[in-house]
Parts: C-alpha cells; structure tokens; sequence
C-alpha cells in the first residue's frame, strides 16, 4: 500500500485484512476510509475501498434479509381456533373442490375458486354456537409422504389437527383418489379412524420383558404363549430390554410394532363427496356409502354450485369426535359461547378449563340440565351436551 496513506490508516487496514467477519471488515474500512488522507496520491485506494465496503455493506444487507426471511412463520403453520378441521384431497385439475366449499361455509377465498391452492386458506364455520376452524389444504401429491408437493408441511399440519376431511371428486374414480390419501398418510404414520390399540408397554426396572393379558377378550387369544413370544421378540427389537406389554383386548402383531412407535398418530377421518350436481355423481355417492362405510362412519355429500351441503355439519363433527358442548353462567347470566369438551368430561374438567384456580377453590357447582331440575354437584358429576353450568368458590 502507499506511504502516503499515514501509519493510523495503515494500522486501521491491516486490521481490515486480518477480520474474520463482515461486520468487523466494515468497521475497520469505515475506519480506514476516515483516517486515510484524500489527495490524488490516494485518490486510486480510497476508491477502491469505497466499493470494498459498498459490496460489503450489501452482502451484510443480504445477511439480514435472509434471517428475517427465516424468521418469519410460515404459512403452513396455522394457529389454531376452535375445533380444527383440515379440508384434503388428491392433487389433480380441474380440482376436487376444497376451496369452494371452504368459501360456500365461511366467505373465504372467494377469488381463489378454480386456481391450485398452494398454501392452506383458512375460514371459520359457526353452526349452533360451535366454531370450526376449517382449514382448505394444498392438495396431496403422490409422494407426498417424502416431501413432494410441501407433502412434510401438510402432514405435519394434518397430524395436530381434530379431524380430517377427505374430499372426493364424485365425478372421477373415488377408490384411486382415496387409496392415494390413504397410502400417503399411512406412510407418514397417520392412522386414520382406529381407536389407540388395546396396548400399553412400559419399560420397568425388571430384567426382561413380560407380556400380561388383562381383560377377558385379551384372554381368549389363541395360542397365548406362542404370541407372547413374539411379542418379545418384536419388544427387544425395538431396543427395549426390561419392561411390561399389558394386552386389553385382541392385537396382531403390527399393532404391537405401532405401540412401539412413537410418532403415530390416531385421526378421526370423514368423506365428502363433491360436485354432486353432475351426471352420475348420485350412484358413485351410493357407491362410496356401500364401499367405505366400514372404515369412514360418516360420509357426506355436497355440491358447492348447487350450495348443497349438510345444514348439520358442525353437529355432525362434533357427535363423531365425541365431544360436548357445555354452558358456564355466573350470576344467572349464561355465557355466549360453549366450552367444547370432551364427553364423559366431569365438572373437575370444566373448572381447570376455565381457570385452575375454580378447580384449587371449588366449593360447589348448580348444573341445569335440560328437563330435569337444578342440581348441586361436586366435582365427580359428569357433565352433558347443553349443560348449563355455575361453579361456586370458597
Ligand atoms: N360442477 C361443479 N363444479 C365444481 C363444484 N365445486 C367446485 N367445482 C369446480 O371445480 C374446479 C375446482 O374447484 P376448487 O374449489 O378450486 O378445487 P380445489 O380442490 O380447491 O383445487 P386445488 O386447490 O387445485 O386442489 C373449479 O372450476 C370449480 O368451479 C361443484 O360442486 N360442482
Ligand atoms: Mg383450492
């Protein structure tokens, strides 16, 4: 470098040689740049580290950008109101319907009707004071269980949710769009309406795995020992090497390696039918009843030009995922909103959901229940559908 740029600017530039990171390299060319004499001597330098540091000062620019990008949420990742209720289907065009039928029940996405939804839409549906959160999903793509399509995001949504929606074109072939979904959800651990198998394992202190069969129908398994052999088998397999498998009612084997795994997840799954205005859609519904009813309880129709669709749903969701709506009062005055819970809830429930601190003071609570009379009750008193209730505190 020249002598003529001075021994503080000097110093100030080999400091910038020497930084490690963008930060320190600019502040030691501001630096420089400040101290260096500016005459035509140094007219060439100065120049150049100008442009040093406006690149410099654009890459930290860029830096920046990139980790607020990162930061911000992303749209897949929904915060949840009210009972979740997520809209799928297979990928295909023309599409299935979802975002018509999210727009007929809410008034959402009306402009994007017809277009391929590539992050969900989201509406809220109230019905009879239940709030759904129904949530229009970018549709499934086959591999979508490795990634394909944002295949990670959407499952990953579909795993915390209350419900799930398959949604099926009545017009095309209703088995291929629905062993599609089916597949890509069973492969990401996803069971689709099947209670929680009848299975408990637990590691104990013990020295080796011991299989107990608690209830009646667990007993008349045929071949207990045989069985329970297997099971053992498949238990120290999975790493386990002391600990108790409790049987409570009949299982296979791939039950026993579902209850090893820790990432499935149980789902309420129902079917609804679309386009049900055009021709032959009305024996494909048939069809589908006769077929899936087995495996999906509750299986719907709708057509959202026709705006048809089950003037119930929001009861309908909330029978098959089994819960109950309850009201709180206080002073007489009973609130707007229900508390949905789950049925067989008691009113020990009820008074955490509120606030812990009903549950810590609870004295007693009145219950008015439709047609019978007001009734004081203590915690234990399982609550019902349109219950009215009043906590009172010590
Ligand atoms: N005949 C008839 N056409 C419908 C009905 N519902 C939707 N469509 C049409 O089907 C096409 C796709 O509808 P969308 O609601 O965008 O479908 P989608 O499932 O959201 O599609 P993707 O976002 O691409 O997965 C549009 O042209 C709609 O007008 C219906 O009930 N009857
Ligand atoms: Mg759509």
């Amino acid at each position: 470098m020249s002598s003529n740029i001075g021994a503080e600017a000097q110093a100030a530039y080999n400091k910038y040689l020497d930084a490690k990171t963008i930060d320190v390299k600019i502040r030691c060319l501001e630096e420089f740049l400040s101290l260096v004499p500016k005459h035509k001597a140094t007219e060439k330098i100065v120049a150049l580290n100008k442009t040093r540091l406006a690149k410099l000062r654009r890459e930290q620019e860029n830096i920046k950008e990139r980790a607020k990008a990162g930061k911000k949420t992303s749209p897949f990742s929904i915060k949840r109101e009210g009972i979740q209720v997520i809209l799928v289907s297979d990928y295909h065009m023309p599409g299935v319907g979802k975002t018509s039928i999210l727009n007929l029940l809410t008034g959402a996405a009306k402009n994007k009707i017809g277009r391929f939804t590539p992050v969900p839409e989201i509406g809220i549906y109230e019905e009879q004071k239940i709030k759904i959160q129904l949530v229009d999903m970018p549709s499934i793509m086959i591999g979508a269980s490795n990634g394909v399509g944002n295949g990670k995001e959407i499952l990953s949504q579909i795993r915390s949710c209350d419900c799930v929606v398959i949604c099926v074109d009545l017009s095309r072939n209703v088995d291929d769009q629905i062993s599609m979904i089916e597949n890509e959800l069973n492969e990401s651990n996803i069971r689709l309406n099947i209670t929680p198998h009848p299975i408990l394992i637990e590691k104990t202190g013990s020295n080796k795995i011991q299989v107990f069969y608690l209830t009646k129908e667990a007993k008349k398994i045929k071949d207990l020992s045989e069985l329970s052999e297997k099971i053992k088998d498949i238990v120290y397999a999975s790493g386990i090497r002391n600990g108790t498998v409790k049987i409570y009612g009949k299982v296979t084997l791939d039950q026993i390696v579902d209850a090893l795994n820790p990432s499935i997840v149980y789902k309420k799954v129902l079917i609804l039918g679309t386009k049900g205005d055009l021709p032959h859609t009305q024996e494909s519904f048939e069809d589908l009843k006769e077929h899936y009813s087995g495996n999906y309880p509750v299986i719907l129709g709708s057509s959202a030009k026709k705006r048809e669709f089950s003037p119930e749903f929001g009861k309908i969701v909330l029978d098959f995922l089994k819960k109950i709506k309850v009201f709180t009062c206080h002073k007489g005055v009973i609130a707007e909103k229900p508390l949905i819970l789950d049925s067989k809830m008691s009113i020990r429930d009820v008074a955490i959901k509120i606030h812990r601190s009903f549950y810590e003071k609870f004295d007693h609570a009145i219950v008015t229940r439709e047609g019978t009379y007001r009734k004081k009750c203590g915690l234990d008193y399982k609550v019902e559908d349109n219950d009215i209730i009043e906590l009172f505190t010590i």
